[in-house]
């Protein structure tokens, strides 16, 4: 696999954990909390609208089993599943990708405090390469991610 498109983005295949016919998951450089991962759809698509059905349906199943994942590897129990559609809904990166993001008790003293940080998490002013994981942390968590999808798979 070589390196894919995320809008303005190259991700490198060590970063990517899941890639269908239409779709992918890549772990976050800046994760939100442990384990906060995105679904894409392989083509470079704007908006959720511009999809089209066949995407739509390959992105919100792999969304589904990606999300079943991470809230069993990140020990979670709960999850919060989020679009920011467009730059007022605090899109930054110009291709559809659906957060998600596992979820504890306690995580955030408010709630709702995560869409405030899922907001602001990757503005100019909260974002750098200084407050980026490294490379190797993200193709490790890429890998274990991959490994726990293989077990699932032959367990079924
Ligand atoms: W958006 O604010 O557009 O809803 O979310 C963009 C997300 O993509 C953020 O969580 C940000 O940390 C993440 N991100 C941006 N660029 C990369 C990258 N190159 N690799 C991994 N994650 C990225």
């Amino acid at each position: 696999m070589a390196t894919l498109r995320f809008g303005q983005h190259l991700v490198k295949a060590s970063a990517v954990f899941l890639q269908t016919e239409l779709s992918f998951a890549l772990v976050n450089r800046k994760p939100v909390v442990p384990g906060h991962v995105l679904v894409c759809p392989l083509r470079p698509v704007e908006r959720f609208r511009d999809l089209r059905p066949d995407e739509v349906s390959d992105l919100f199943s792999t969304t589904q089993r990606i999300a079943s994942l991470v809230e069993e590897h990140f020990n979670a129990s709960s999850l919060t599943i989020a679009i920011q559609d467009g730059p007022e809904a605090g899109q930054t990166v110009k291709h559809v990708h659906v957060h998600v993001l596992p979820r504890k008790d306690g995580d955030f003293q408010r709630n709702d405090s995560v869409y405030d940080e899922l907001q602001k998490h990757d503005r100019e002013e909260e974002d750098g390469p200084s407050r980026w994981r490294s490379e190797e942390d993200m193709a490790a968590e890429a890998s274990a991610l991959r490994k726990h999808l293989e077990t699932k798979r032959t367990n079924q």
